[in-house]
């Protein structure tokens, strides 16, 4: 998948040499793993550079003995992360799709759900839901119904165990650069080793050694698969959007789209005003108050999340 190109300008760099070319396939901190066409590098950055994401394609100056210099970040198709007041987190790039994994035993938050939907919607991203441990069957009726939800705004839901088989999966993987978010326990790891059988080394959690010692850190990880490749990530527990101004969110319910800009008053909050569409179309039964709910939530959070820190400049594209 990778292959050798010539940096779009010349290196600003002294150095004259060309870059080779490869994929950001892990991320600890400050230090990369980079796949190149003659295999994986160990790469550090230039100064205090360190955002990159799995899927980033970068121009690297090999080093020798498998170490490298990532010079340079090729531009993103588009860029999954999550973001507080004060800090960010890079997830991963140039996604042809994501996969939220959800199962039917530990109970999911459906919140989490809109939200990372949310943060698809927003970078035009198609998102699936899987429902994992379909096996488990005394809590599947209840996971099915939680997720019903989002079906019915016509998100492919599937079933599947994973322990068991993952092929329910294949017709959406099949060559697709794909992204599996959730909380944790839900079972990426599993699908990841059941759907890239040489991923055995997929576990939870991976001792590095960075340079201020030794840390347990949990991964995000590429792996190839076909002509695509799947990216696992350690679970979420808080999916912050505060890079999402308000108007980016609203459209990222998208069902809430035909009913934008139809508010009695063009600024309104959807929260109490006469005249909001939104409301007029939860009471008429054509929107999903737990969505509106979600929505308003996310939206205060990231409200309070600027207030908190006026000025932050949210661009990483
Ligand atoms: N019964 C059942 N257990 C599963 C299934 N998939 C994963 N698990 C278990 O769920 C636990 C969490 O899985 P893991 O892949 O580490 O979840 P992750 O945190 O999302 O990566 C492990 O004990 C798995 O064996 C499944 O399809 N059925
Ligand atoms: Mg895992
Ligand atoms: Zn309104």
């Amino acid at each position: 998948m990778a292959q050798n190109r010539t940096p779009p300008s010349s290196p600003s760099s002294a150095s004259t040499q060309a870059l080779t070319f490869g994929i950001v396939v892990a991320a600890f901190g400050r230090h990369f793993e980079v796949r190149t066409d003659s295999g994986i590098l160990r790469c550090h950055t230039r100064g205090k550079k360190n955002d990159y994401a799995c899927g980033d394609e970068v121009g690297i100056a090999p080093a020798g003995d498998g170490l490298g210099v990532i010079e340079t970040r090729y531009p993103r198709r588009n860029l999954l992360w999550r973001s507080d007041a004060f800090r960010q987190k890079l997830l991963a790039s140039n996604l042809s799709r994501i996969i939220i994994v959800t199962a039917t035993e530990p109970g999911f938050s459906d919140l989490l759900v809109s939200r990372c939907l949310a943060a698809a919607e927003s970078e035009n991203i198609p998102a699936l839901i899987a429902l994992n441990k379909a096996d488990l069957t005394t809590k599947l009726p209840d996971a099915r119904e939680r997720l019903a939800l989002f079906a019915a705004l016509g998100y492919p839901v599937i079933e599947l165990s994973a322990l068991n088989n993952a092929d329910a999966l294949e017709p959406w993987l099949r060559d697709e650069r794909v992204l599996l978010v959730g909380q944790s326990g839900m079972g990426k790891s599993t699908l990841i080793n059941a759907l890239v059988p040489e991923a055995a080394a997929a576990v939870d959690e991976i001792s590095i050694a960075l340079n201020s010692g030794s840390h347990t850190t949990t991964l995000t990880r590429l792996y190839p698969r076909g002509e695509g490749w799947l990216i696992d990530s350690p679970g979420v527990q808080a999916f912050g959007l505060a890079h999402l101004d308000p108007g980016t969110l609203e459209a990222a319910f998208i069902e809430f789209r035909p009913y934008l800009g139809q508010c009695r008053f063009r600024d309104c909050r959807h929260d109490a005003e006469p005249g909001c569409a939104l409301r007029a179309a939860v009471e008429t039964g054509n929107l999903s108050v737990r969505r509106l709910e979600h929505y308003l939530l996310i939206r205060d959070e990231i409200i309070s999340a600027r207030r908190a820190n006026p000025g932050r400049e949210f661009d990483l594209s």
